[in-house]
């Protein structure tokens, strides 16, 4: 049975009210700001940080534009991909892991998120490493993003866009401490900085579930060669 024409009117109506400027962020387009009480670290996660059209619409960019790498690592001697697929865009060059990433100028995209996430963190980034999770089999280790280039206390912005994966943090040495979970969802942002990255460290294991694509953005600061 086809809806009556009011539904669709109202569903127009709604979807058209939805603010469309992507730098709106605030309470009104409905973002939710989660704080957490956890010892040597400063976490802030910013649920619905985008609207989902605004969110699926950059996820269909960013998968298109994106000049998406396949790197490699060495692992007990044996070299293999890395489980996600990487790419870096900003001002100056960057590494980790052994891993030195090309650099791209940042594209219009790109520009546009670093842009709204500047302005709702009062903070300036250089570059983004981009992650591109295509299922529930890629996933990323545990690390902290402490290089040296990123300075002392390292202020990182990372945006989701996509299937929701689990994204966990555990304390480097109080092992009384839970490990924690946050659910990075489609148009978020978490923003990690004091001391977070010298005494947690973070994941984002594989899951055995039917999940979809996911990519993930974490913005830096790029400090120093
Ligand atoms: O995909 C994520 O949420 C985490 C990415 C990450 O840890 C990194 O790029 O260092």
């Amino acid at each position: 049975m086809k809806p009556p024409l009011l539904l669709y009117l109202l569903l127009y109506l709604l979807d058209n009210i939805t603010p469309m400027n992507l730098f709106n962020t605030d309470e009104s387009s409905g973002t939710t700001i989660h704080t957490f009480d956890l010892p040597d670290a400063d976490i802030v996660f910013y649920e619905h940080f985008f609207t989902n059209r605004q969110s699926d619409e950059l996820f269909k960019k960013l998968k298109e534009n994106i000049r998406w790498q396949q790197d490699k690592i060495k692992l007990y001697g044996k070299i293999i991909d890395l489980p996600r697929l990487t790419a870096w865009y900003g001002e100056k060059a960057y590494g980790y892991s052994g891993i030195t990433m090309p650099v791209h100028p940042f594209t219009d995209e790109l520009q546009l998120i670093k842009s709204a996430i500047e302005k709702a963190t009062d903070t300036k980034f250089t570059g983004v490493l981009l992650n591109y999770y295509r299922n529930g089999n890629d996933s990323v280790s545990w690390h902290s993003d402490d290089e040296k280039e990123l300075g002392k206390n390292p202020i990182i912005a990372s945006v989701s866009f996509g299937a929701t994966r689990t994204f966990q943090l555990r304390h480097k040495t109080r092992k009384d401490l839970k490990k924690q979970a946050i659910s990075l969802s489609n148009g978020s942002l978490l923003l990690m900085k004091g001391s977070t990255q010298h005494f947690w460290e973070h994941q984002v294991p594989k899951t055995s579930k039917p999940i979809g694509p996911r990519i993930n953005l974490t913005f830096r600061d790029i400090q120093s060669h």
